[in-house]
């Protein structure tokens, strides 16, 4: 029996659902919520009715999976797939670019251009990324994809996984229970790990305290991965240099969120991985899993 598979109108979110329907359109692919009858949902986030419908499978068209009621799924045996392994290009080149705009004040002139005003930095208010440092963690898909273009561009670049094995591009990992260490010298840190048990809140009030003043932190992971009210205060007091911040603890960021108007904050609406061929890279992942599961074959970026 060819798989029937439902595509969610949430990814709506990221893409035109008709979009990945027509990329699929070899396979019985339908949009539609009523994904009664379905073998298979491909959707943005998890909706309660899915654990009820009779679906076998879930693909959420993200990396995050953290919403997801893994033990539920477990229970009803329904597998979950996910996006990982995509946004290494889109979410690299965004992270440099926060580090670019920081260290060539790129935000600044962009800033004052709305006002039409010509102000020259400070002799010593710009560098170059060239010789600076970065800590990246959290390597897998996203910090990769950071860490490669770092040391392109002549950074040193350092991270943090849970396993100390090495990886391309890291001149010295750390593991997780030395994330201080590991963040104390950098002047860039950059947040890739997934929000789980072990990382919501890792970066608080003492991490940040153990940064340089001069140093910026870029979180393009989960909001939850960082204590926000810490780090407003971080940025307020001036313990650190400033950030980059594409996710955060409340999405849409509230209008009465003092990050908004913080001159060293470049907020950016969780879009660091946006890019026009996010549903052709969807399509390729779907398509094989359904390839897969008609060959009985484990399906790939399986979660549970
Ligand atoms: P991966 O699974 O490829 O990589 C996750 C990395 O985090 C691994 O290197 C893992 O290494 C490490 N890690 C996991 N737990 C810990 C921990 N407790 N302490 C330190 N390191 C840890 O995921 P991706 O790189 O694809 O994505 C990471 C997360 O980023 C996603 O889960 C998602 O939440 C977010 N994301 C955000 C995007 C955006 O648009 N802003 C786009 C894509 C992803 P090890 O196993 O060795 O610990
Ligand atoms: C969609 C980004 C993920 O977890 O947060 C991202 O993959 C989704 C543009």
């Amino acid at each position: 029996m060819p798989t029937r598979v439902a595509i969610h109108s949430s990814v709506g979110r990221i893409f035109p659902p008709e979009r990945l329907q027509s990329l699929l359109s070899a396979f019985d692919v339908d949009v539609t919520d009523d994904v009664d009858g379905y073998d298979g949902v491909v959707s943005f986030g998890h909706e309660p009715e899915f654990l009820e419908a009779g679906v076998e499978w879930i693909h959420v068209v993200r990396a995050g999976y953290d919403e997801f009621p893994l033990d539920a799924l477990r229970e009803r045996g329904i597998r979950l797939t996910n996006s990982n392994g995509i946004h290494g290009d889109s979410v690299g080149e965004t992270a440099l670019g926060f580090m670019l705009q920081f260290a060539r004040r790129l935000h600044r002139y962009r800033s004052n251009q709305t006002e039409g005003i010509w102000d020259p930095p400070a002799w010593d208010e710009t560098f170059t990324l060239d010789g600076e440092s970065v800590c990246v963690v959290g390597l897998g898909t996203l910090g990769l994809g950071i860490a490669r273009r770092a040391d392109a561009l002549g950074m040193d670049v350092t991270g943090v996984r849970r396993t100390p094995t090495p990886v391309e591009h890291v001149a010295e990992v750390y593991t997780s229970d030395r994330l201080r260490a590991a963040i104390s010298d950098a002047r860039f840190v950059a947040l890739t790990v997934p929000l789980t048990d072990a990382t919501a809140g890792l970066v608080g009030a003492e991490e940040l305290d153990a940064m340089r003043e001069d140093a910026y932190l870029v979180n393009v992971a989960r909001g939850g991965v960082v204590d926000q009210s810490a780090l407003v205060d971080a940025l307020d007091s001036g313990s650190i240099a400033g950030a980059g911040l594409d996710v955060f603890e409340e999405e849409p960021l509230p209008s009465d969120s003092p990050l908004w108007e913080m001159e060293n904050v470049v907020v950016t609406p969780h879009a660091a991985a946006a890019t026009v061929d996010y549903a052709d890279r969807i399509a390729a992942l779907v398509e094989e899993n359904i390839r897969r599961r008609e060959a009985g074959e484990s399906l790939t970026n399986l979660v549970v």
